[in-house]
């Protein structure tokens, strides 16, 4: 009896110092929005839990090792013992109650991280080999849609992130947040997200997307009402600037597809062939020809890619988009600029 006293106080006293330490290491980044409540709260429940089963494992083999050790002189056979109903009932009724209990909280606590409001505003996004599209609800007075590839949200108003993706699968993930979610191609997925604190954070990608996915990361800014107010003024103002010139237009696309994440306009390269000094010049082909890099040949190699490859270039996974002939004559109105 003595030893299983013994043997009680340790385990708790194991058990708190354990969790008081992994509580102290700050294994979660800060927590900026209500979903994180819910899920910072399993944690901790979970880490509590875990703490008392490791000690409840851990510090009775300790002790059995260090007090019922063969001691000098002793010669003979342990006591040998076999099943033990009574304990085997016990081991096998607490876990499940343990588990079952955890899927009642965690099904509880999932619906609370997607609990939404119909009213809130809709975030439009896309992802795309290797960077993020945000699409705002278009202003009432002008019509004008700011595209970004930065997630701007007002302090404690809940958006929908209505996602998608242009080409395989992704990942939207902002640690601060919690909340997780694929953007699957020709596919809609949802997430709620109210943000609770005023910082700068970072959304990646959390599905493995090819060469560049580990640069899919983009600003996501919680800011107040009035600097968010400020930030989208200045956004339909560069919206309305860029649709006065192509060049403009096109500048805004570039910017607003991420198209700087495979071609510098400074002439380093990157996924892809710079921008700097292409237009007009002689390009080299991987089939040994040349072709002078004109509209029709740029205009070419943004909606068709494989069709004409840079030398070079061969192995390069290439990204095929969608633009409109409009589009498309801007981006090479805005590229005859990089000079
Ligand atoms: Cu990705």
């Amino acid at each position: 009896m003595r030893h299983f006293i013994v043997v009680g106080i340790l385990t708790i006293i194991a058990s708190v110092l354990l969790y008081l330490g992994l509580s102290a290491a700050h294994l979660m980044p800060v927590a900026a929005s209500a979903q994180a409540v819910p899920i910072d709260w399993m944690w901790n429940l979970i880490l509590i839990v875990m703490s008392f089963f490791f000690s409840l494992i851990v510090v009775p083999m300790g002790y059995s090792l260090i007090v019922f050790r063969r001691r000098r002189g002793e010669t003979g056979e342990g006591a040998h013992f076999e099943g033990n109903t009574t304990l085997e009932l016990f081991w096998t009724a607490i876990p499940l109650l343990i588990v079952v209990s955890f899927s009642v909280l965690g099904a509880r606590n999932l619906a609370q991280t997607l609990a939404r409001n119909p009213q809130a505003p809709v975030i439009k996004v896309t992802g795309l080999q290797w960077s993020w599209r945000f699409e705002y609800p278009a202003d009432p007075e002008t019509g004008l849609v700011v595209v970004s590839d930065q997630l701007h949200i007002p302090v404690g108003e809940q958006v929908l992130l209505r996602m998608t993706s242009s080409d395989v699968i992704h990942s939207f993930w902002v640690p601060e947040f919690r909340v997780k979610q694929d953007l699957v191609p020709g596919r809609f997925t949802e997430l709620t997200i109210t943000p609770t604190e005023v910082g700068s954070y970072k959304v990646r990608c959390a599905e493995l997307c090819g060469t560049s996915h580990y640069s899919m990361e983009k600003p996501v800014v919680i800011q107040s009402q009035a600097d968010y107010e400020a930030w989208m003024a200045g956004e339909l103002e560069k919206a309305k600037l860029a649709s006065s010139s192509p060049e403009g237009f096109g500048q805004l696309l570039v910017q607003q597809n991420g198209c700087a994440a495979c071609h510098s306009i400074t002439g380093g390269t990157l996924v892809g062939p710079t921008w700097l000094g292409l237009y007009g010049s002689q390009v080299e082909l991987s089939d040994g020809s040349a072709v002078t890099a004109d509209d029709a040949f740029i205009a070419e190699s943004i909606s068709n890619p494989q069709a004409k490859i840079v030398k070079g270039f061969e192995s390069v996974q290439m990204v095929q988009y969608a633009f409109t002939p409009d589009e498309l004559s801007a981006i090479v109105a805005y590229i005859k600029t990089i000079k």
